[in-house]
Order: structure tokens, then sequence, then C-alpha cells
């Protein structure tokens, strides 16, 4: 199997020059030579190209020697599968990383381009709904960072996640074509190119040796494409690659139906198998049942494993290493079945024994949860597998039949027990469990914050626990400093600087530094100056786009991330609404002036979740334009949330709102960016937010409401809300305000069931929490009118926002699940 020895001396060409001169040159160059345009007509885009291009050449000596120094050294590589990576803007990330901001901006400004406008053109890489595929790209620059042999798999989706119009405050989904003007990050590896197949059935085969073995005979196949991208680390330390798959058809078109003149016949294994990787499936946080869905897990599974063997086997010649020379971490469910994929793999494809192949299996995966809420975890109808993955649904079964019996001999689990850890859920309908299935296949299983990896062991994996107490381990969530302080935040950063001296770049626990400059009046001048102008950056863009006038010296209160019902945008807005109603009745109370601003995308299927979004747009119009208010209540809803937005919003908010029902939010990692930006949060003691209000300090965030036990306490006594809603007459008031239609005069019940549910149920405990929310904000304001206490919160929500660095979670994972150094 081995392969001839690779040539490592192979001469290379020098490394590019990183002057200005040199950099003005060469973009100019790629402008007439790669682009194809002279500079006289060159449009904007051409320029970014040629930007792009000179700027890739930069980290392109640094990505050959990253790779050759794994070969030549054995080390242990670690795949990170994600169906998600949530990119944004990749030129400035690697400018910045590798130093190259001020000569790239001079060179083109002798050239007559605005650096600026170029990184504003480029368009964001949104392959991923919100935090489960941002996080994914935030581990890839810290693997980078901290010199970690990384690839991250994921699909190349021709469309990523839609982008967001807004039709009289309703939310309208429009395609989003990211590839439009082509993307020069990226390599095309035709050389790259698997087979992945489906359907078809299962045979038995005798080997010479007299041996019986599975052979699975698929009837459809197509061709999984890799593309590559560079990911570079802080100052380049190393570059890693993110390897994207594309499906394409084996055969483009099909001559024989041409030629028979069924012309649009002729492309129809094409139009299959590129529908595969056409577009990201939008739902946050809720499984995507379709058959399609079930096709990209097990289509980028597949591709990948295939990729990862093949390369381990060139370099190792055997699989019994594969442990120690490979991690596979899978992010989520979404490449669940991969734990099967491998061990067909294994057994069918390479005649390694069953129990062999299950040690090699679970040694090498690692899988993280990222939700317990029960809409999210993935389950596939046994009659789809079987169908479209035979093989993979017999070994499940085996799989399946090892685990239970260890369950019935070793633990002496009951019946019910022996349910709950099954593979096969059968309440209604037989359904293979992509959790347990995860879970069983790995040695370590991990939650993305300390609360949230309590709760997996108390609820869905009780038992599974129970059977393997060393496997679950806390990880908790992190973001790159890189690019949500030093990239979004130059003013911050500078200031920081400054003050500190630069060891923060490069260690962000430095940060603490700044503690003890909180108290100093001095410092905090210049901090809230750096504030105040990221704010007015953020009124300009507001005003910009959806033409509404803030002023930056109100407070920006700011709730951005995806629209759930468990998230409580619902609990903000009826804030809003009884400040609204406050400022009107008592028209001459020392009112602080208070823009909150909404963004966030809804999942097209989530009725109540748009109905938020319009309720939000319907309560902004009425408050903006009501002269009672004197613009002391501002609402805004930005459209089109996406990465490069929170880059301008996170370093311009006061006021942080983290404030999900406590229990629901598996970590959040947009109260961390807004944290290190020096915001204050309010928030419930839920996910991450327990964290932050350990590492900050209780007298500097804002916490309220219940916390997770009295939450299942509430739910579990059944008792309805509508006492709750009874007893607080500012609650009642605000919800017959919006449920009798003060919003909605065009259409008055429009909100009546929203509300109405609020007396019935209130699963998400927005009646319960809203006495606790409107008090806590009433501290807020208590606080901001003391500016001096204000501008000290926020410095050390800054000065302690060290440990919520992706580099940080990423040392824990290579350390205590993937045992490999890091620098
Ligand atoms: O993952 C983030 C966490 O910070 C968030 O709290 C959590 O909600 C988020 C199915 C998901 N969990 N599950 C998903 C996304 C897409 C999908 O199709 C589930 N996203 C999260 C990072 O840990």
């Amino acid at each position: 199997m081995r392969q001839k020895p690779i040539v490592y001396d192979a001469p290379t060409p020098e490394p590019r020059s990183t002057n200005v001169e040199a950099l003005q040159a060469e973009i100019l160059e790629n402008l007439i030579y790669s682009v194809g345009k002279d500079p006289i007509v060159a449009r904007p885009h051409d320029w970014l190209r040629a930007t792009i291009l000179t700027v890739r050449d930069r980290i392109m000596d640094r990505w050959m020697e990253s790779s050759r120094e794994t070969w030549r050294t054995s080390n242990k590589r670690v795949y990170y599968l994600s169906l998600e990576f949530l990119i944004g803007r990749l030129m400035r990330d690697a400018m910045s990383n590798v130093g190259l901001m001020e000569p790239v901006a001079e060179a083109l400004r002798n050239l007559n381009v605005d650096l600026g406008d170029l990184i504003n053109l480029e368009p964001d890489a949104a392959l991923g709904n919100g935090g489960l595929g941002r996080l994914a790209a935030c581990f890839l620059e810290s693997m980078s960072t901290v010199k970690i042999p990384a690839y991250g798999y994921g699909i190349r989706y021709a469309h990523g996640l839609f982008r967001q119009e807004m039709s009289e405050g309703w939310q309208v989904e429009l395609p989003e074509d990211w590839l439009a003007h082509g993307n020069p990050w990226e390599f095309e590896r035709r050389e790259s190119a698997y087979e992945v197949g489906f359907g078809g059935h299962v045979d038995p085969v005798t080997d010479p040796d007299g041996a019986v073995r599975q052979e699975w005979r698929p009837n459809e196949h197509l061709l999984a494409v890799a593309f590559d991208t560079p990911i570079v680390g802080w100052r380049g330390a190393r570059v890693n690659t993110l390897r994207l798959w594309s499906a394409q058809p084996i055969d483009p078109i099909l001559l024989d139906k041409f030629n028979s003149g069924d012309h649009i016949g002729a492309l129809e294994e094409s139009a299959r198998a590129e529908a595969i990787t056409r577009v990201l499936y939008p739902a946050d946080s809720t499984a995507a049942g379709q058959e399609l869905r079930l096709r990209q897990e097990f289509f980028f599974s597949s591709a990948s494993l295939q990729d990862i063997v093949r390369r381990h086997l060139q370099q190792y010649g055997e699989l019994g290493s594969l442990p120690d020379k490979v991690a596979i971490q899978l992010n989520d469910t979404h490449p669940a079945i991969s734990v099967a994929e491998l061990m067909r793999i294994l057994v069918d494809d390479n005649g390694i024994a069953w129990a062999e192949a299950w040690t090699l299996t679970k040694g090498t995966f690692g899988y993280t949860n990222h939700t317990l809420l029960p809409e999210a975890l993935e389950s596939w109808p046994v009659a789809l597998l079987e169908r479209l993955l035979p093989r993979h649904m017999q070994i499940i079964y085996q799989i399946n039949a090892d685990i239970l019996a260890e369950a019935r001999t070793r633990a002496k689990f009951t019946d019910q027990q022996i349910a709950s850890v099954s593979l096969i859920d059968e309440n209604g309908g037989r359904r293979v469990r992509m959790g347990q299935l995860a879970f069983v296949g790995s040695h370590s299983i991990n939650g993305v914050s300390a609360l949230h990896t309590e709760l997996m062991k108390q609820t869905v994996f009780a038992d599974l626990h129970r059977l393997y107490p060393e496997r679950i381990n806390n990880k908790t969530n992190g973001i790159t400093p890189r690019r949500w302080l030093m990239q979004c935040n130059p003013g911050l950063t500078r200031l920081v600087g400054e003050r500190i001296g630069p060891e923060f770049l490069d260690n962000i626990d430095k940060l603490k530094l700044l503690v003890p400059h909180a108290e100093d009046p001095g410092f905090q001048n210049q901090f809230a100056a750096v504030k105040l102008e990221n704010k007015r950056r953020l009124a300009r863009l507001i005003k910009d786009r959806i033409n509404v006038t803030v002023s930056p010296d109100a407070l920006f209160d700011v709730q951005i991330k995806r629209i759930h019902e468990y998230k409580r945008q619902l609990l903000n807005i009826i804030h809003a609404v009884a400040l609204y109603d406050e400022i009107r009745t008592r028209p001459d109370r020392d009112w602080v002036p208070r823009v909150k601003i909404f963004a966030g995308k809804a999942a097209p299927s989530y009725w109540n979740a748009k109905l938020i979004i319009k309720l939000i747009n319907d309560v902004a119009r009425v408050v903006n334009n009501d002269p009672a208010v004197r613009g002391l209540l501002k609402v805004v809803f930005l459209p089109n949330y996406n990465v490069s937005l929170a880059e301008v919003i996170v370093p311009a908010a006061d006021l942080s709102e983290q404030i999900s029902t406590a229990g629901m939010e598996a970590s959040g990692t947009g109260n961390m960016k807004f944290m290190g930006n020096g915001a204050v949060t309010i928030g419930t003691m839920d996910g991450a937010n327990v964290e932050m209000h350990r590492e900050v300090g209780a007298d500097n965030i804002v916490i309220f409401g219940l916390n997770a036990e009295e939450v299942e306490e509430k739910r579990r006594s059944g008792e309805p809300p509508r006492a709750v809603i009874d007893k607080s007459p500012r609650l009642r008031e605000v919800l017959e305000t919006i449920a009798s239609g003060v919003f909605s005069p065009d259409d008055p019940h429009r909100y009546r069931d929203l509300i109405g549910g609020l007396y019935d149920h209130d699963w998400f405990m927005v009646a319960r929490d809203f006495d606790a929310y409107a008090a806590a904000q009433a501290r807020v304001e208590g606080i901001w009118r003391d500016r001096a206490h204000w501008n000290a919160m926020a410095i050390c929500n800054t000065a302690n926002v060290g440990f919520f660095s992706s580099d940080r979670t990423i040392r824990q994972y290579a350390a205590d699940i993937w045992g490999v150094p890091t620098a």
C-alpha cells in the first residue's frame, strides 16, 4: 500500500517579499496576469481578487512547510469534521495574522485603491447557521495558532445561509451567492476526489483464504471533489487546511439519453449529485429530517474518512496505529455516521477483525455535543438508513447488540436503562439515535460549558454516562481574540497596547494587567472614547441601512443571534414596550436614553421566530416615530445578520443581552465577544454566562432570573403562569397592549396567540422572568448613570476575557482528548 517516498528536499522558491514596493508591484502583476484586467478599467472586484492573490502567495510557503513538517515528524493529525464552517471574510484575518495590514494598505494607496473598501467587498463565507459553525471557524484559526497539524472537513455549499431581507417588517429569504465572483482563496484538487455510494445491497464475499466478509454494492455513485483553503494562525505560526467537498456526477452527461433526444434526462445524474452540496440547511438547533440532509452527512463523512485513511496508509502502511496518529472530532452528531463508515472501512475494506476495529474506532473519535434541545437531537428512521446505507445499518445493529450485551452483563441495566442507551429508539417508528451512536463510538464526549456538561450527564446521556463514567468531559467554548478583538476593534487594541504593552497579543491572559487601571479616570475616559467612536460607526451603519437616526450617546443595548424562543428576544422586546409605556406616562422622569438593537435570522419554517421579528419591527416603527418618546428609546432591527455585521456591532455595544431560559443555551459564544469588547452583560445563569460570572466577578455582570434547576421545577409543577402575570400589573399591561394590536393596527390579532401562549404554558419562562429582567434593567440604568462605575465594569470585562479565548479551549481539547502537543 505504501507509496513511493516523498522527496522533501525539493528546491522551493524564495518566500515573497512583504515590503510595500514588492506588494504593490505584485498586486499590479496579479491584476494583469491572473485577473486579466488593465488597471485603467479594473473594477473593485478585480482589485480585490488581485490583492487576495497577493496575500495568499505570502501564506503558501508556510502552508507547504506546515504540511511537510507533519510528514517529516510523523506527528499526530487532528481532523475536525463539521457540517458547518461560518468563516466570514478571510482577507483581513489572513493579512492581520501575517502582519500585512500596513504594507498592503500602503501599496494599495499608492495604486489609488482603498483597502477598507476592498475588505468590505469580500463576500462572507456563510457556510454555517450560528454558534456551532462559528465555533468551528474559531477552532480552525486557533489550531493553526497553537501549531496543531489539523484539517477542517466540511461541505462546500454553493449557497451558504440565506440572505435576509425585510418586507414590511417580515423576514424574506433570498439565495446567498458567495461564489458569484469566484473564490480566490480555494484550490480545487481534482486528484483528491473520492467515490461516495448510496443505496444498493450487501453481499457476503468469500475470500481466497475462506474468510467471509460483507461487501456493500451501492447502486448510486457520485464524486466528492476537494477544495482546499489555507487557514493561517496568529503571526503565521502554522497554516492548516480547510478541505470542503463538492459533489459531482461521475458522468457529467448521460450521452445515451442525450443522443436519443432526452436532453434534460441526460443531465439528471448531474443534477442529483450536485443537489447534495447545493445549499446549507438553514435550521439552527433543529434537526432537519429530510433524506437530502442524511445524504449530505454521509457524503462528507465518507469522503473525509476515505481521505484520512488514504493519507494514513500512505504514511504508515497499516491501520493499527490509527488512534496514535489520527484524532477525529465530530462537531455534534451531523458527522456521526462516520462511526459506522470507519467500521466499514476497517472491517469490510481492510479485513480487520470486528473487535479490533471497534477499539481503533473508539480510540480515534471524539464527539462534541452542542445542545440538549429535544428537537435538535438527530435520529433517522431505520427504514431510510436501510435503503440509503444498508451496510451501515447492519453495522449499527451489530454495535448495538454489543453495547446492550455489555449493559446487561457488566452493568446489570434494567430494561428501561437498556432502552435509554440503545442506538435504536423503539418509540413510535424505529429510529437510529445519532447521539447514542456518536457516544458509544468515541472515547471522549464533551459538552461546551460547565453547566451544559453537567446537564448532559443528568439528562440525555444519563445512562450512557453510568455505563461509561470516564467519557464525558467539559470543554468550555471560546472565541479567537484575533478576529473578535484585534481585527474588529483596532481602536481598543491600540489603547490596551499603550497601557499594558503588547504582550496580550500573544498571551491573552495578560489582559488581566488592565484590572489595576479599571478605576483610573484617565484610562476610563480613553476607553469610553474608543467605545464612542465605535458607536458612531454603528450609528452611521444604522442610518445607511434602515434610515433610523440613533444617538451614539445613548446606551446601546444589543441582542444579536439567531431568533429562537429559548433565546427570548420576546422578553427583550416586551421590556422595550414596557419602557415605551413608562416614557409616555411619566415623561418628566430622568430617563436613560437607550437604543435596543436586534439582529438575527429565523429558520424559514419557524413561524414564531418570524413573528417575533415582525413584532420587533412593528414596535420599532411605532416607538421610533412617536414624538412623545423624544428619542429616549429607539428600537432597531438590522437585517441580514452575519459575521461581518457582528464585527461592526460587537465593538459598539454597551450592554450585551444573554437572556436565554436557563438550561437551554448550551454555551453561547456571542456573550464572550461582547465581554472582550467591553460591554456589560445582562444575562441568566445559563451556558457560559455561568463561567463569565465566575471570571469577571459578580459585581461586573448583571445576572437575573430563574436558574436551570428552578426552571426545571416550574415546568414539573405544571403551575400555569397566569397567576404570575396577574400579580405583575406592568407585565399585564404590556401583554395586553401587544395582544390588543396597538403595534399592529393593520392586523390587530397578529400577536394574540404569541402573547396568549404566555398565560397558559410559557415553556420559555418569559412571563415568570419578566419582573426580574425589568429589575435587572433598572440596575443597568443605575450603573449607566454613574459613568465611572460603568466604565470600570466595562474595563473589567475586557480584562477578564482571557479564559474565553479559543486558544485555551483548543489546548484543552489537545491535552485531554486528542493527545497532541501545543505551542
Ligand atoms: O452551538 C454553539 C453554542 O454556543 C450554542 O449555545 C448552541 O446553541 C449551538 C443543529 C445546531 N447547538 N446545536 C446547534 C446547529 C445546526 C443544526 O443543524 C444544531 N447549534 C448549537 C457552539 O457550541
